[in-house]
């Protein structure tokens, strides 16, 4: 006989495996953890054709975060500002393809929080090494405002800052950790947000190292 908390198919000291942190914006924990190897192999073959690389900031500092794509398009900056581009500037190259494993995950996570239909077309893929952040900031370079942003976290885990729609709001703390899944849409869409500095440790798959794939619909 069950004596106890199986009705939300947990066993009875486990945490929950869905966080709503906003109307939309719903992390799933653990969704690719039993697949990191297989998502890992995939991250190694994009960036032996498109190298992490420190991409300069519009108004001339270097980013923490080394970063490469995969996709259609791939979010770029430099001087002239952020966009979106079909080439990778240190290649000339277009970006690689988006591994239909990357295209399976970000559908099956953005239904699951009821966002039918995300197709993709661009793929952020960020390196974290420990002391590395990624100060608040918006992402509103995508012209698709309804689409959601799927975010993959794997490796050492982070400390995830999620304020406002306006920079003044405090922004309230989420843990990330290897194989959460992440969707942000609906209002939420819009929000400051950002990565306080890693933390020293070593993760079994990765070593010292964080990495988080963002699907985002682009174009
Ligand atoms: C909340 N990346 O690449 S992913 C980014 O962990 C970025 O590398 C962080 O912010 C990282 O732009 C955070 C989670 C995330 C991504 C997009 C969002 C959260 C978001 C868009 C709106 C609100
Ligand atoms: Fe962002």
């Amino acid at each position: 006989m069950m004596l106890t908390g199986d009705l939300f198919g947990e066993s009875p000291d486990s945490k929950p495996q869905q966080l709503c942190l906003a109307e939309g914006a719903l992390i799933l924990c653990g969704f690719v953890r039993e697949i990191d190897n297989l998502l890992l192999s995939e991250i190694e073959t994009i960036v032996l054709k498109a190298p992490f690389r420190h991409m300069i900031t519009p108004g001339g500092y270097r980013m923490s975060v080394a970063m490469s794509n995969c996709g259609s398009v791939g979010w770029v900056s430099d001087r002239r500002g952020y966009r979106y581009a079909a080439c990778d500037p240190d290649s000339g190259r277009p970006w690689p393809t988006m591994p239909a494993l990357f295209l399976d995950i970000a559908k099956r996570a953005a239904a699951g929080a009821g966002f039918e239909n995300f197709v993709p077309d661009a793929c952020l893929i960020n390196l974290y090494e420990p002391g590395t952040r990624l100060s608040l900031h918006q992402d509103k370079n995508e012209h698709d405002a309804g689409a959601p942003i799927v975010s993959v976290s794997l490796g050492l885990p982070a400390i995830f800052l999620f304020g406002g729609a306006k920079r003044n709001i405090r922004p309230q703390r989420y843990p990330l950790e290897h194989g959460d899944v992440v969707v942000w849409g609906g209002p939420a869409r819009f929000n400051f947000h950002g990565i306080l500095p890693i933390a020293e440790g070593s993760q079994p798959l990765l070593g010292s190292r964080r990495i988080n794939l963002t699907f985002r619909k682009a174009l």
